[in-house]
């Protein structure tokens, strides 16, 4: 039976980020009462402050789109704030929307949980095999806890608290910054300033050999409301379908967008992170949801709107 998210309050933690802008872009198209908080006026970090909203403010659903994200420079480089600030965020939320008694929650994992070398395409069954990626195991360690976290809610007290786990996201409301993106937002930006700037030459760093596969972040918003209408199970579900690239494509295809016709010269001695990480998305398609937008497309409109707003601006 599908879950009824007609006139429900739902409040999206996280509403300024990507993922929590394009869910509420999504829910816009829904009979449903949205509720945000701004960072100034609540820290998600603190436990008392969030017990005391979440009571104020009464949400039915809540969904976990709020963390501290970033690439793999990001990762390596922050461990405390990608271990510590993500397991008090994850934690705080989750509790205090079970003691409300929320009707509904869901939190997010990422591709980064599995393990480094997860036999492809990844299924949910493969968490917790083996040995995680080094760069990003704070991260994953603390999306690993919010998914076990929501497992044992359901498990021990029955709420229908559910977990996913997105493959890689990009798209309009992402970060550009060169030090703390992901690879489609640094790039681009790269890419874009040498066009711009008349430079022959762009530095990806790693061997330009990992794979990733990519999901447009309004896909994966339509596909986060799709699970919260028609999943609920102990396990986590992997929210995937995309296309699947090489970095030295995924470089290719960017510089054809932008119109650029220098080299790339590849940082080698930058880590590749994971060599390949495509999630199963049969669970998903089972159920009745894939992505619509093509890599391509999805590219392009991301790249319309940094070109337009220097990846600062709203997001229409
Ligand atoms: O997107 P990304 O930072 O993260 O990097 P992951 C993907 C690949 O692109 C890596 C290469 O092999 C990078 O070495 N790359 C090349 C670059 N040039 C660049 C560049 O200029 N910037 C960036 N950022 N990468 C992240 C995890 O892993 O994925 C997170 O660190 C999270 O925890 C996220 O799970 C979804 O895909 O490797």
């Amino acid at each position: 039976m599908a879950f009824d998210l007609d006139g429900r309050r739902v409040w999206i933690a996280g509403h300024r980020g990507m993922v929590g802008g394009a869910l509420c872009r999504r829910l816009g198209n829904e009979n449903v009462t949205l509720l945000t908080a701004d960072r100034r006026a609540l820290d998600l970090r603190r436990q008392a402050d969030v017990e005391a909203w979440v009571q104020a403010n009464r949400p039915d659903v809540v969904v976990i789109a709020a963390a501290v994200v970033g690439g793999i420079k990001a990762n390596d480089a922050y461990p405390v704030d990608f271990l510590y600030d993500n397991l008090a965020i994850q934690t705080n939320v989750v509790r205090a929307s079970a003691e409300a008694g929320v009707s509904r929650l869901m939190v997010l994992g990422s591709s980064c949980i599995y393990p480094k070398h997860a036999e492809q395409p990844i299924t949910e069954e493969t968490l917790l095999t083996a040995p995680l990626e080094p760069t990003n195991q704070w991260y994953a360690l603390s999306k690993i806890a919010a998914v076990k976290l929501a497992e044992a809610y359901r498990k021990q007290h029955g709420f229908n608290f559910i977990s996913v786990v997105p493959t890689n996201l990009y798209g309009p409301g992402d970060n550009f910054d060169l030090d703390q993106g992901h690879v489609i937002s640094a790039l681009m930006r790269k890419i874009h300033e040498a066009k711009r700037d008349g430079r022959d030459e762009v530095e990806i760093w790693g061997t330009g050999s990992p794979q990733r596969e990519f999901v447009y972040v309004d896909d994966a918003a339509d596909g986060l409301v799709f699970l919260l209408r028609h999943y609920a199970a102990l396990a986590p579900i992997n929210l995937a379908g995309g296309e699947e690239v090489s970095i030295r494509q995924l470089a290719d295809i960017l510089a054809e967008i932008i119109g650029f016709r220098g080299r790339f010269k590849y940082l080698t001695d930058r880590p590749d992170g994971m060599p390949r990480k495509l999630l199963d998305g049969s669970a998903v398609a089972e159920l009745g949801w894939r992505p619509h937008t093509t890599l391509k497309a999805g590219l392009t409109k991301t790249y319309r709107w940094f070109a337009e707003t220097g990846g600062q601006g709203r997001v229409p």
